[in-house]
């Protein structure tokens, strides 16, 4: 009989058993301990109905959790990052497509012309190239930039280099097909290297506004210093990530990096999280210490595995369940009502 698909870890398990080897071992690389947080609920409010709506960059979605992203979807399922589009599509909320797709930027919008997305940017070496990339998401009509700043290096990933990890041939980094000439044998992942820059730095993103009017979302700010820097280059968004801890070894769970974070930017732009986001408890936990929204990566990859569109789509609507029964549970009609007396501050041994 076919498995029930329950709570994201299911899904986990599911793909576990069925991705290759070193497919699993590539997604998996850095996984967190989980933090404990907990919540201090409220009851008789009448939590008869419930709304799970929010907006981001003033667009409204079905509820605060979006998909990051995430490299080379073929990986998990044959139609890949154009399977994701759709079963985004389908719940009504935000795609944010990785430069690394293994579908192209023009067939994930042919795929899902109704979708709401935001693309992910690295600032290549060569510049042209990045301006080309954008002036192409902007015609499909990408409603923001992502622009990914936690990797000058890529981190050492050691099952990645223990199982030679690559690309596999079939497979392509579609956006740049044509574009830029094929990978080298010797190079990481099997995918052209002259894309990320080690020198970038806050210039480039006056260099980048000065290419674009789409808003600019920085990803990959973990401090509130660097939250400042942001705000005072003029960004739209700030997502506190760690890369899903595949990075600096050592560094914080996003969780616990939040707040300071939305204490510092008080209101000033959006800041949104991803990492370890698992049920909807903590997606609770995450809106009520100041997060607009969360971004889910490997879960919508283990979707995928199970089931291309359809497994994304069962993904994205168990968390949202979960999520409008953990608000109920809390004494939360709306999203609006989600604020940080929900969390127990006291030190817990
Ligand atoms: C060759 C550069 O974001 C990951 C992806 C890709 C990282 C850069 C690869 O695996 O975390």
């Amino acid at each position: 009989a076919e498995m029930a698909m329950v709570c994201l870890t299911d899904f986990e398990e599911y793909a576990k058993e069925h991705l290759s080897k070193a497919t699993w071992d590539y997604y998996a690389a850095g996984v967190l301990l989980p933090v404990l947080i907990r919540l201090r609920p409220r009851i008789l409010r009448d939590v008869s109905v419930s709304d799970t709506r929010t907006t981001v960059q003033g667009t409204e979605i079905s509820f605060p959790v979006g998909i990051a992203p995430t490299a080379f979807h073929c990986l998990a399922w044959h139609e890949g990052e154009m399977a994701t589009a759709r079963g985004t599509e389908a719940v009504n909320t935000c795609y944010i497509t990785s430069t690394y797709s293994t579908c192209s930027v023009e067939e994930i919008v042919a795929a899902a012309p109704n979708g709401y997305r935001w693309f992910q940017l690295y600032v290549y070496r060569d510049r042209k190239l990045s301006e080309s990339i954008v002036h192409r998401v902007e015609a499909l009509g990408y409603k923001a930039l992502v622009l990914t700043v936690d990797v000058p290096y890529t981190g050492k990933r050691r099952n990645d280099i223990r199982n030679q990890f690559k690309l596999p041939p079939h497979l392509k980094v579609k956006n740049f097909d044509g574009v830029i000439q094929e990978a080298a044998s010797s190079e990481e992942y099997g995918i052209p290297s002259n894309t990320l820059d080690p020198s970038i730095s806050w210039k480039d993103v006056y260099w980048l506004q000065s290419l674009t009017r789409l808003p600019i979302i920085i990803k990959g700010i973990l401090t509130k210093e660097d939250a400042e820097l942001a705000v005072e280059h003029g960004v739209q968004g700030i997502i506190v990530s760690n890369h899903g801890g595949r990075q600096l070894d050592g560094g914080p769970a996003t969780i616990d990096a939040l707040s300071e974070i939305v204490d510092t930017v008080q209101g000033r732009i959006e800041v949104y999280l991803d990492g370890g986001i698992r049920t909807g408890s903590d997606v609770l936990k995450a809106v009520a210490l100041g997060a607009k929204c969360v971004f889910i990566g490997r879960p919508a990859v283990w979707g995928l595995a199970y089931k291309g569109e359809e497994g994304v789509r069962e993904v994205l609507q168990i968390l949202n369940d979960e999520f409008r029964l953990s608000m109920a549970l809390s004494g939360c009609r709306n999203v609006a009502e989600i604020n940080r007396n929900l969390i127990q501050f006291s030190k817990l041994t």
